[in-house]
């Protein structure tokens, strides 16, 4: 199935000797294609670019460019994986028709879920510490890779928009659209802090599954998936993270009424990000992690609701109505949060006295 895919690959890269490679599909990414190659002991991720979401490589190349020049000086603690140039010294590689980027195969775990609350801790820690390391880089140096990507503010615009102009809508789906109307309050609070926030380098995709763990799940080795790292506010990737860590099922499950926020799990996220930072926040920036979770949750509910709307152009869907069960998850998720907004503040509250 992948065989003019492999012989191309061998051509472009000098990774590849003559032996034969093996391709298989791999992961759970919505937006590129993500392939696993091996040559007899040897691994890489091969990615599909989709460059109709991210329609700007070149901004990707300059931001990447920065992030790798600024780990040369100030080492991480885990790899921020970074594609390999093929033999005309290209990251991307064009073949049969579509972009490809091949990287090095980081050895360990993946998780689409934390098992213990430690896991939560050590991912937290993982994007904190990314976002202190990152904080000695200037924002305004890094491109918008895909313009105005967490605006909340516009992501609710574009789903009325988008609702507006469909002649009916079940009732059912009224009824989601009119829970996701209704959450207009979170976004004035979002459209206010901006109005304080610093803007700083964030990674924007901080999903459980953007991370690698050692195979015994005892640290975190890598940080993947760097396409959308740009400007943004600490409150995305905090908020990011609560959405797919703090949660009782996984942001594909469709039994909604089992669909709620884990309030312990919260508290280590909280924790490990903020040791994570280590001090490199304003206190309004602490303040804020507090409502993250809500508004990236919302934020990907409008999205899914949106792409369902307008018939799935954007997001990989198994099945037809998979993008409004995505939006119904969400929802689900987002009201459980907010029932916990005054354990969540009593939390900080406490952490803050030591
Ligand atoms: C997409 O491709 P993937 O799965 O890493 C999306 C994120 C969403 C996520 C939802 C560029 O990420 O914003 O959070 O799906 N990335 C883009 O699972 O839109
Ligand atoms: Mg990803």
């Amino acid at each position: 199935m992948f065989d003019a895919l492999a012989t191309a690959l061998t051509q472009a890269y000098r990774q590849f000797t003559d032996a034969p490679l093996t391709i298989r599909p791999f992961g759970e990414g919505l937006i590129h294609e993500t392939l696993l190659v091996s040559q007899l002991d040897k691994k890489w991720i091969l990615q599909g670019f989709n460059d109709s979401v991210f329609r700007f490589p070149e901004r990707i190349d300059h931001n990447l460019g920065l992030l790798s020049k600024h780990a040369a000086i100030h080492p991480l603690p885990f790899q921020l994986p970074l594609p390999l140039l093929n033999t005309n010294g290209s990251g991307l590689t064009a073949i049969q028709g579509k972009n490809y980027r091949l990287f090095d195969f980081v050895d360990g775990s993946t998780l689409q879920q934390v098992q213990h609350p430690a896991q939560a801790r050590m991912a937290a820690q993982a994007y904190g510490k990314f976002a202190s390391w990152s904080q000695q880089l200037s924002a305004e140096g890094f491109e918008e890779t895909i313009p105005n990507f967490h605006r909340l503010d516009l992501r609710f615009a574009r789903l009325q928009e988008v609702a507006n102009q469909l002649p009916n809508i079940p009732e059912e789906e009224q009824a989601l659209l009119q829970g996701y109307l209704e959450q207009l309050p979170l976004v004035n609070w979002y459209q206010e802090q901006r109005t304080h926030l610093p803007l700083r380098v964030t990674h924007s995709d901080t999903k459980i599954n953007n991370l690698i763990f050692s195979k015994a799940l005892s640290q975190v080795e890598a940080v993947v998936d760097l396409d959308t790292v740009m400007g943004g506010y600490l409150m995305y990737d905090f908020g990011d993270l609560v959405r797919t860590v703090a949660c009782s099922l996984p942001e594909t499950a469709t039994d909604w009424e089992q669909v709620q926020a884990l309030p312990e799990l919260f508290e280590e996220l909280l924790a490990g990000y903020l040791e994570g930072l280590n001090g490199a926040n304003t206190p309004l920036e602490a303040k804020s992690l507090l409502l993250g979770g809500e508004i990236m949750t919302l934020i990907m509910g409008l999205r899914f609701l949106t792409d369902h709307f307008e018939g799935n152009v954007y997001y990989r869907v198994s099945y037809p109505l998979q993008n409004l069960h995505r939006a119904k998850n969400q929802l689900a998720l987002l009201q459980s949060q907010h029932g916990h907004r005054d354990r969540f503040a009593n939390y900080a509250a406490s952490l803050q006295k030591g």
